[in-house]
This record gives structure tokens, C-alpha cells and sequence, in this order.
């Protein structure tokens, strides 16, 4: 007997195991038609064919549809004061990214905005974001901070993370080099080790982060900076992310598979050899689509990362400046438009190998006996119908750990 039996599921879809799948292993899912989900206490005790499944206290009639893992969100910037919406224009008369945080503005412009919020209008604002995300399917998410770039802003946004994981499932990361501030500016070096000797080890000893990112990119944080500040985090037992090779080619993925990085973000213009030591290391590719699409750049090469057998995952990278939407369904159309991953290697992009980027593939990722019972049923009958539409938010209902949201 179970306390939740989740019946007349159409079709259930889920990848499988607590680990990232790779090469043609991230194709293979798993698919129960007339499917039965059985939950205790917020887990998953049962996941399969309706004939075999257990009685249940309480049932919950799914109505025939998809049901999937909740999305798993493993790259977010979402602790932000502000918005950049004036960019828009800048962006229309053709300046680049790179070119308006050059000029002051970009980054800089929320780090501004962030500094000036309070603790509790950062952590209202986050939350509302994490509810619209639940009700677009996003059961789990990664927030770095990064918009506070001295120790007490920083501290301040990592805070919130920290309050907010009360309530959600969220995974925070130090990103205190995510660009260089005013008060360093044309002085990269001085800030580096102002991370390594102020910021790094007062979030390392309050356990305040999991992971430690970095913008590896030109006119940023260059190959030799970013190495010394992820051995630095490294020393202190932080995990670690880089942001390589999204807009200038700098070697980002390759540092990344050298240090042992958990996962590599972006990637659009990393090189074939630092893709194969990516392989060889066991490097996870978080790719994120909806930035291509939001700056007009070229999409990462997927196909030759899954031939390549690098476990793929897809993010949001929600933040004010390159990507600002949170929704998951519309990286899961571009995953499959523009990163030519079939519908089951997206769905594993965004359940359980983004799980594993972010360190949380025993418990999230999959519809299996023994994980969280974060589960997602959408107005659709197949994967194929939820990434074929796009635009519309396609959620039905969202359990997250056996709760109804
Ligand atoms: O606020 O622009 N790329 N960091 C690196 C971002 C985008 C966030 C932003
Ligand atoms: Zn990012």
C-alpha cells in the first residue's frame, strides 16, 4: 500500500540510473504506457506498468497523460536585483555583448542593481521566479551568485540561496568572478586574489556554495586567472563549473577537463581536442540554447559531443542580460531544433544529466523506485508532441515530492 498512487498515466517517460548517460546511452529512456506511480513519504516507491502497481491510500488520476521527471535546471543567474530591458536598444543599434559590459554596462549594471537590494526584496523576487518555474516543470534548480562582486554583496546573495534551498530545490555556486568591478577595473589581477584571499575561503568555511564557477571569456577572466581561482576554490573543497568557450575560443573546456570540473557551460566555439579531454575526464557539456538564441550566436555542437561521448545537459541560464526567460520548454525545443538532439536525448539533457551537473543524480533526474518524487504531467500524449509545440506552457500539473503544487 502507498500513500499516493498516481494512476492513468498515458505514457511514462524517464531516463534511468544516478549518473549521467552518455554517447548513445543518453537516447535510451525508458517508456510504460497505462502507467502507475506509486509515493510515500515524497518518494518514488513504484514506477511502471498499471497491472502490477500497489494499492494506494490516495489516488490522483492522471487523465492519460505524459508524465516525466521534473526539469532539473542546471545553470541560473537568478538572484538578481533590476533588469537590463534598456539593453535592448543597444542591443538593436547592433552592440555586442561583450561591448556593453565593456562599456560599464552588462554585468555591472545588475551588480549595481543588485548591491542596492535588500536581502528580503532579492529572496521575494527569486521565489516568485522558482513558482513560475514550478509551473513550467522546473522541479530543481542551480543559482550562482556573481552580481555582488565584493564580499558583502556576494555574501548577501548567496544568503538568499541558501534561505530559499528552505523552501526549494535549489544548488548554489560561488561565481564571485563572474567580471571584474569598477573599483578593480583595468586591474583583473588585484581582484583575483581579492576573491582568493577575502571571498573564497569566508564562503567556504560558512558552506555557503557547493560549486565555484567562473567567466572564462575575453576581456573577463583569462585562462591563467581562471585556473589559479578554481585551484584555489578546489583547495577549499569546492566543485567545480567554468563558463568556457562561449563567444571567443579560449580554451575554457580543456581547463575544465584538467581541473576536473564537474561541467563545462556554453561551449560554442570550444575546440575538438578540449572536447575529447572533456571525454576522457568525464566532463559534463551544460549547454545552453536560449542564450545562442537571445545573442544570435551559433549553437554548441551537440551531435559531436554525444558522438563523442561527453554526457550532455540543457539549462536556462536565466539571468537579466543574455537569456532572460526561465522556461525549460523552450530549451527543450531548441535542443531539439538547433542541437539536433533527438526528443530522448533531450529529455535526459534536462532530467538526469542536469542532475548530475549539479551533483544531485541520486535522489533527482529520473521516475524511479528510491528518487524524490518530483514529477511533471503534461497536456501531451508523447515527448514528441512537448518538444514539437513550443510557446505555450504545456504543464498539466507538478508533484514535487509527492506534493501537488
Ligand atoms: O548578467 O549577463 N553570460 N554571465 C555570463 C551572464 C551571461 C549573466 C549576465
Ligand atoms: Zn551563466
Amino acid at each position: 500500500m502507498v500513500e499516493l498512487r498516481i494512476a492513468n498515466i498515458g505514457l511514462l517517460a524517464t531516463p534511468e540510473g544516478s549518473s549521467a548517460r552518455r554517447g548513445a546511452g543518453q537516447d535510451k529512456i525508458r517508456l510504460v504506457k497505462n502507467a502507475v506511480i506509486g509515493v510515500t513519504k515524497g518518494k518514488i516507491v513504484y514506477a511502471g506498468d498499471g497491472e502490477n502497481a500497489p494499492a494506494g491510500i490516495a489516488e490522483y488520476d492522471a487523465g492519460g497523460r505524459l508524465a516525466t521527471p521534473g526539469l532539473v535546471d542546471a545553470h541560473t543567474h537568478l538572484v538578481f536585483g533590476g533588469f537590463r530591458q534598456h539593453e535592448l536598444e543597444y542591443k538593436l543599434a547592433g552592440m555586442a555583448y561583450l561591448d556593453i559590459l565593456r562599456s560599464g554596462g552588462g554585468i555591472l549594471s545588475t551588480v549595481e542593481a543588485t548591491r542596492a537590494a535588500t536581502r528580503d526584496a532579492l529572496y521575494n523576487k527569486s521565489a516568485a521566479f522558482l513558482d513560475a518555474m514550478l509551473a513550467h516543470g522546473t522541479t530543481t534548480a542551480e543559482i550562482k551568485s556573481g552580481y555582488g562582486l565584493n564580499l558583502e554583496t556576494e555574501l548577501k546573495q548567496l544568503a538568499v540561496i541558501n534561505d530559499l534551498q528552505k523552501k526549494y530545490s535549489v544548488v548554489p555556486t560561488f561565481m564571485g568572478a563572474h567580471a571584474v568591478p569598477k573599483e578593480y577595473a583595468g586591474n583583473p589581477d588585484a581582484y583575483v586574489d581579492y576573491i582568493i584571499e577575502a571571498m573564497l575561503p569566508t564562503v567556504a568555511e560558512g558552506g555557503l556554495a557547493k560549486y565555484c564557477d567562473i567567466f572564462c571569456e575575453k576581456s573577463v577572466f583569462d585562462i591563467a586567472q581562471s585556473r589559479k581561482i578554481l585551484e584555489a576554490a578546489r583547495g577549499h573543497g569546492l566543485q567545480l563549473k567554468i563558463h568556457a568557450d562561449e563567444i571567443e575560443p579560449m580554451g575554457g573546456a580543456g581547463l575544465a577537463a584538467e581541473m576536473g570540473a564537474v561541467s563545462a557551460e556554453h561551449l560554442l566555439q570550444a575546440s575538438d581536442t578540449d572536447l575529447s579531454a572533456m571525454a576522457q575526464a568525464g566532463t559534463i557539456a551544460v549547454l545552453l540554447p536560449a542564450t545562442s538564441f537571445y545573442l544570435d550566436k551559433n549553437y554548441a555542437r551537440a551531435r559531436a559531443m554525444v558522438e563523442k561521448s561527453i554526457p550532455v545537459a540543457v539549462a536556462s541560464d536565466f539571468n537579466p542580460g543574455s537569456s532572460p526567460s526561465y522556461n525549460m520548454q523552450f530549451v527543450l525545443n531548441l535542443a531539439c531544433l538547433k542541437l539536433k538532439l533527438s526528443p530522448a536525448e533531450a529529455l535526459t539533457a534536462a532530467t538526469l544529466n542536469a542532475a548530475a551537473a549539479i551533483g544531485c543524480a541520486d535522489t533527482k533526474g529520473s521516475l524511479e523506485a528510491g528518487k524524490d518524487a518530483d514529477i511533471v504531467l503534461w497536456d501531451c500524449p508523447d515527448i514528441n508532441f512537448l518538444f514539437y509545440r513550443y510557446g505555450n506552457n504545456q504543464v498539466h500539473k507538478v508533484f514535487k515530492e509527492g506534493a501537488l503544487i
